[in-house]
């Protein structure tokens, strides 16, 4: 008999948390009991008001009725429908309300539970749209140095973040990267979209293009915002060019909009946003509020039309999951778009932006910041590392700050912000008045 089960309730052992100091952690745990809105209540008992939206996902604030309600009708009324040729009716509901706000030209949703799901289903279609269409030797990936494209072996593979790759192998072959935007000796604090160096960063795909040859390559990914490095805004014209090099080449262009989709940066996407159209978006996070696990993948018609082909009672394309289009997900993203819509979120952070940049930017004076930078609701402050001892800096700005009832995001020695969408302008002033203490106190 196992003696597990004398584990106290309380016991922080068992559960290897993810992308986490577990040692300091467990020393020192820091548990949320409740939410509502704009606020995290700590199992001590405290308000902490929520800097990042959960993990970027909380876009419409948290335990939203709308959504919670939905969740709990759809539990009781139909709680699970196979997924393979079968259906229900919520998920063709969604995914043409999906298509409905989503660029011109993405015409169809394939589901999945996460961000990581979404990219590996995006390049899975990538490789299998190319080979419907004879054209197979196009295998090649291109990805970008510092891109986060969850965790999986697709995304680690064209991802660009060393600690995730490093200790994982040979990963996927035939994949290449191009470099990343960052230019801090131009772009130091710039205010939204920095000016320098967009077209000729992008234009190093050329160089890539011509190494591989264009009838091997299938498909660039990048994230029109790249998040999880640290809040890289890409230069005036980027991409654009990329769009325009994909285009020429033949190749299929995908944005990774798992953290800029559902209002982030003040349109429904950023493809939107930058007035440039991929050929593949990926979602998750923000589809059901960060509330229930789902994702979606947008396609283009033509893409969805190439796999359209040959005797109709055979499967066009071999990949999906368990839970794709799940009842109750699907549940919370309609009542996730019906709060976005009734409260205009998706638009709101194009309001909200001059407001944030001015109150982000005017912690500039504060020590050891070497560079402010934002783009839509999100904002990013990157600290001097301290010598010898880098990442140290910001995890203390994050402590502290959990300490004054602010919740902010590190990675690296950069924090990043990215609140809900329903912030007000009092409560951004609150956020930057923590913050503000934090740095201000020798970190
Ligand atoms: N693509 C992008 C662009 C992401 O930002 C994923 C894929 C993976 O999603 P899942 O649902 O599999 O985690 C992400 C996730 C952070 C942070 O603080 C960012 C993410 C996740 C957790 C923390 O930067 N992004």
């Amino acid at each position: 008999m196992s003696n597990r089960t004398t584990a106290k309730p309380n016991d922080l052992s068992a559960f290897w948390m993810p992308f986490t100091a577990n040692r300091q952690f467990k020393k020192e745990p820091r548990l949320f009991v409740g939410a509502k809105d704009m606020h995290y209540t700590t199992h001590d008992g405290r308000t902490v008001l929520d800097g990042t939206a959960g993990l970027w996902c909380v876009n419409a604030g948290h335990c939203r009725p709308k959504i919670t309600e939905a969740i709990a009708q759809q539990a009781g009324e139909l709680d699970y429908a196979p997924a393979f040729q079968l259906g229900h009716p919520k998920a063709f509901e969604l995914a043409t309300r999906l298509v409905d706000i989503a660029p011109e030209g993405m015409e169809h949703v394939l589901y999945t539970n996460s961000g990581s799901e979404s990219v590996e289903t995006a390049l899975k279609v990538a490789l299998a749209y190319h080979r419907a269409k004879g054209d197979g030797s196009r295998t090649r990936l291109i990805g970008r140095e510092r891109g986060y494209h969850g965790v999986n072996f697709g995304g680690i593979s064209v991802g660009g973040i060393v600690s995730n790759r490093k200790m994982f192998g040979t990963l996927l072959t035939g994949v290449d990267h191009m470099p990343h935007t960052h230019m801090p000796a131009k772009n130091a604090f710039s205010r939204g979209i920095p000016d320098h160096g967009g077209v000729d960063i992008a234009t190093e795909l050329e160089r890539i293009v011509t190494l591989h040859d264009a009838s091997t390559i299938a498909a660039v990914i990048v994230e029109p915002v790249a998040g999880s490095t640290g809040v890289l805004i890409p230069p005036k014209g980027y991409l654009a060019k990329l769009r325009e090099i994909c285009t020429k080449h033949g190749i299929l262009l995908i944005f990774d909009e798992v953290i800029t989709g559902f209002g982030r940066l003040g349109a429904p996407f950023a493809a939107q946003f930058f007035d440039v159209k991929p050929d593949i978006i990926t979602t998750a996070k923000g589809l059901t509020n960060g509330v229930i696990p789902m994702g979606a993948v947008f396609v283009t018609k033509d893409i969805h039309d190439t796999f359209m082909t040959g005797p109709e009672h055979l499967i066009e394309f071999f990949h999906g999951y368990t839970y794709s289009g799940n009842p109750i997900a699907s549940a919370a993203a309609l009542a996730t778009l019906d709060t976005y819509k009734e409260e205009g979120l998706l638009t709101r952070a194009a309001e909200l932006g001059p407001y944030w940049e001015n109150a982000l930017h005017s912690l500039k004076d504060c020590p050891n910041v070497i560079d402010i930078r934002n783009v839509g609701l999100i904002g990013a402050i990157e600290l001097a590392p301290i010598a010898g001892e880098p990442t140290k800096r910001a995890f203390t700005a994050f402590l502290k700050a959990y300490e004054k009832g602010l919740l902010i995001r590190t990675t690296g020695d950069i924090i990043a912000l990215s609140p809900p969408l329903i912030i007000t302008k009092a409560q951004i002033d609150e956020l930057f008045d923590k913050l503000r203490d934090v740095l201000m106190n020798n970190i």
